[in-house]
């Protein structure tokens, strides 16, 4: 009986010491609870890192630790100190996801980050082939593991081997400058069913191909000696039932059951009728464009500043890869703009920005989508932005206004949003200004049109798709080529 794996560089589990033993928690992330319908703990693996490196983690325990793991239908894959540095805060981190996000001047091509990177995608690589047999499916996940499925295939050609990219593939003008770029492609190749957020990502794959590998490629399917490789989009999807449920569970608590921070934005709401907040979330990223927002919001509030003291700006910015040199810069950075521009706008009424540097719980992360009017999103590259979707799932009455990237894969499904250019602060100061003035009908019947679409096509139905045009893809290709 064929089983399903799943490869990622994270396992979808936390690690916890409880009562002298070790427990694995399921996580509820997006892409965790998308693929419950797919790992199903029944004939499924999920393999990847636990986040300790083999340094943290004393031998004694490591019994423990693969007992709890292989409880949740997990396996892992150790890493020193060394690999991580190498190949996950380097090559992934400070080339891969630098370049795929057009900041060539943030990408280090630097060898003994490639060297590192091929030694530790083996590793996942043979710890697939250790589980797998000829019928297994294998759905590899990201960009921190693009030559797991050539390394697999080569060893295991019967297998059925997807991979989904969950950020931008960028254009070839762009990609052909990594000297990898041949290895990188060829690793991809060993897949049956390569995925994409849109359809752009999948056109600039598809174009590197034929230029850099010289191959046949018809429509969406690439030649390769005597397999055929499916390329496509797949936009993904959020739990909207979660998101939707947790707001309206929200909406029922009074009082003492409210959260201090639901509590904190109901005063606020209480002590200045006729305001409104904007909410901004994102992994502190330079790919999110937050700074050039608070540059944005300063030139809205001078432009137009009978705004001055009408819109508050709230943004929760989320610790991420702190080690890697930008990431600390660009902290540096937005904690600068955001004490200068508090400090010069400032009035004894009111702070233009709150700023939250941390990450919240789920329930916070409720209170702030429902609380707030408006959601201004402006990565200047994203693969999909997920937050955008959550904004709208939590809207209950349907009022609020998107204001979304144009670069964010999000805003190919969603139109009926506010879609802006991050680079253009004329535009979004009339945006900013425009979302202020809309009607609630006007906002109701944009928004009736994205739930619908988000409630239909959610995380689960994506991971679902994926799979069936999967494993139709191999029963095509075995037809073909005996045919
Ligand atoms: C990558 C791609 C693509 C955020 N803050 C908190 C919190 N979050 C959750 C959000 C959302 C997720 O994190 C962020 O997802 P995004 O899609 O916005 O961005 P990335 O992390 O960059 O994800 C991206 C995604 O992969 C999926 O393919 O969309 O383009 O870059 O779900 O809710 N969750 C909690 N507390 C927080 O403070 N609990």
């Amino acid at each position: 009986m064929s089983k399903t794996i799943i490869i990622s560089n994270r396992l979808p589990v936390q690690l916890q010491i409880s009562d002298g033993g070790m427990s694995a928690i399921p996580s509820v992330g997006g892409l965790a609870t998308g693929m419950k319908s797919v790992h199903d703990g029944k004939n499924s693996l999920w393999i990847g890192w636990s986040g300790l490196t083999e340094e943290d983690t004393p031998e004694s325990l490591v019994p423990a630790i693969d007992k709890a793991l292989a409880e949740q239908g997990c396996a892992q894959v150790s890493l020193t100190k060394e690999e991580v540095d190498g190949f996950y805060f380097g090559f992934s981190n400070r080339t891969i996801w630098p370049l795929f996000h057009y900041f060539l001047e943030y990408t280090e091509f630097e060898l003994s980050f490639w060297e590192t990177y091929r030694q530790v995608n083996q590793k996942f690589a043979d710890a697939i082939l250790a589980q797998s047999g000829p019928d297994d499916i294998i759905w590899v996940h990201d960009y921190q593991l693009m030559l797991v499925p050539q390394m697999v295939k080569e060893k295991n050609p019967g297998a059925t081997i997807g991979f989904f990219l969950h950020i931008p593939f960028p254009s070839y003008e762009i990609f052909r400058t990594m000297p990898w770029r041949e290895e990188v492609l060829q690793g991809l190749l060993g897949s049956d069913l390569i995925g994409f957020h849109t359809y752009d990502y999948e056109r600039h794959f598809l174009s590197s191909v034929r230029r850099l590998l010289s191959l046949d490629v018809h429509f969406n399917d690439i030649y390769l000696d005597n397999r055929i490789i499916k390329v496509d989009s797949f936009p993904m999807g959020i739990d909207y039932k979660r998101f939707h449920e947790a707001a309206v569970a929200n909406d029922q608590l009074k009082g003492k059951e409210r959260s201090d921070l639901q509590k904190k934005l109901d005063d606020h709401k209480a002590s200045a009728p006729g305001t409104k907040l904007i909410l901004s979330i994102d992994r502190l990223d330079y790919s999110k464009g937050i700074a050039k927002r608070i540059n944005a919001f300063e030139y809205f509030l001078r432009k137009y500043p009978e705004y001055k003291e009408k819109m508050r700006l709230i943004i929760l910015a989320v610790p991420s890869r702190s080690n890697v040199p930008q990431y600390m810069l660009l902290k540096k950075e937005i904690d600068e703009l955001v004490g200068r521009i508090n400090g010069e706008l400032s009035t004894v009424n009111w702070t233009p920005i709150w700023y939250f540097y941390r990450s919240m719980p789920f329930e916070n992360l409720i209170d702030l989508y429902t609380s707030c009017d408006i959601a201004w999103l402006t990565p200047l590259r994203d693969g999909m932005n997920l937050v955008a979707k959550e904004y709208i799932a939590t809207r209950t009455d349907k009022t609020g206004v998107l204001i979304l990237s144009e670069m964010a894969g999000s805003a190919y499904e969603m139109n009926e949003a506010l879609l802006i250019n991050p680079n253009n602060f004329e535009q979004q100061a009339d945006t900013l200004k425009r979302a202020f003035e809309m009607p609630k009908e006007e906002q109701m019947a944009r928004n009736m049109f994205l739930q619908k679409r988000l409630e239909r096509y959610n995380v689960e139905v994506w991971a679902q798709e994926f799979m069936s045009v999967l494993k139709n893809q191999k029963s095509e290709e075995q037809e073909q080529v005996v045919t």
